[in-house]
């Protein structure tokens, strides 16, 4: 391969609260999606990366948990870690907050941040849904005497506002050098964790309340074929009661969760799926480290 001029590669950490638009912000950046997104806080459970290729730089954006407070619990803990530990290997961060509050997690989050040594750039996210515009000038001068950041750009992840922009700001500060990705590969993650991941928005999306925080999926089984790709599915839950919930009335619910997960997935992989769920109870997995370890959720960056 060619060596290429002047050319750019870098991390780009997107850290904030649960819920402020990070996996959101991610998916728009790459033009795909990547990363699941849900209006419920914590939905991201695992580092994962988007990667961005152009004539100019490799984006590589590191999508990572809300970081909160709180976190006796052993899931919440690994979400903790798992944000945490990413800041120390990016080039550049963004610092996800909502337009216009800041609240106390925002101040823990910033307190990480102020740790660094990176240009860190802060994107007040949701603009769109401002109905009073005239609220945003007041709250960036106060959010400038926060931190000395790069940069402070107002930004819709959802409506694509000021996207072009962030993504030139980022350009300015990431290292020079030279790609390490193919150019076409988007993510680090196999499509097999990927449709695991599917599954879990769908039942997050559908379920109510503490639900989604208690179940997680497993793959047993993912076997393309020529004709079809077939996947087995565990979906975890935490006890006897939640298992009757996911399922529903007459299977209805888990019918669905798999009609929507199984066109996703298919157009994901471009390929026929043949997707079946079973839901199983193993107590207490969320709280218990090894359980956690067990499925999936462990500190390395494995997929
Ligand atoms: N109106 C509006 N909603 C947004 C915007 N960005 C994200 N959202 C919504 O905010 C909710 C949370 O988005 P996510 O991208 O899942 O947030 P996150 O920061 O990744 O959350 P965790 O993974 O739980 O930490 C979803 O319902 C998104 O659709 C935005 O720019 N405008
Ligand atoms: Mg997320």
């Amino acid at each position: 391969m060619n060596e290429k001029v002047n050319y750019r590669c870098g991390y780009i950490g997107l850290i904030g609260r649960p819920n402020v638009g990070k996996s959101t912000l991610l998916n728009h950046m790459i033009g795909q999606k990547i990363s699941i997104t849900s209006h419920k806080p914590q939905t991201t459970r695992h580092r994962i990366l988007g990667i961005k290729t152009t004539d100019e730089a490799q984006f590589i954006f590191v999508d990572t948990p809300g970081i909160h407070q709180g976190g006796k619990h052993a899931m919440s803990r690994y979400l903790n870690r798992a944000a945490s530990s990413t800041l120390n290997d990016v080039n550049v961060v963004i610092f996800l907050i909502e337009a216009v509050s800041f609240t106390e997690d925002d101040a823990k989050v910033l307190e990480k941040i102020k740790t660094l040594d990176v240009p860190v750039i802060l994107a007040i996210n949701k603009v769109d849904r401002l109905m009073d515009k005239g609220r945003l000038l007041p709250f960036l001068a106060e959010m400038n005497q926060k931190m000395d950041f790069v940069d402070v750009l107002p930004i819709s992840a959802l409506k694509n506002v000021n996207l072009k922009e962030i993504e030139q700001v980022i350009a300015k500060h990431l290292p020079e050098g030279q790609p390490f990705f193919d150019e076409d590969q988007v993510t680090d993650r196999s499509v097999r964790f990927l449709a695991a991941e599917i599954i879990r928005e769908k039942l997050t999306r559908t379920l109510n309340q503490e639900l989604p925080y208690n179940l997680t999926v497993e793959i047993e089984q993912y076997k393309p074929d020529n004709e079809q790709t077939l996947i087995h599915a565990i979906i975890w839950v935490e006890r006897d009661n939640q298992k009757g919930i996911v399922i529903g009335k007459d299977g209805e619910r888990l019918k669905e969760i798999g009609r929507q997960s199984r066109i996703d997935i298919s157009k994901l992989i471009e390929h026929r799926v043949h997707l079946e769920l079973w839901v199983k109870v193993k107590q207490g997995w969320s709280d218990d480290e090894r359980a956690l370890h067990s499925l999936g959720y462990s500190d390395d960056l494995k997929s």
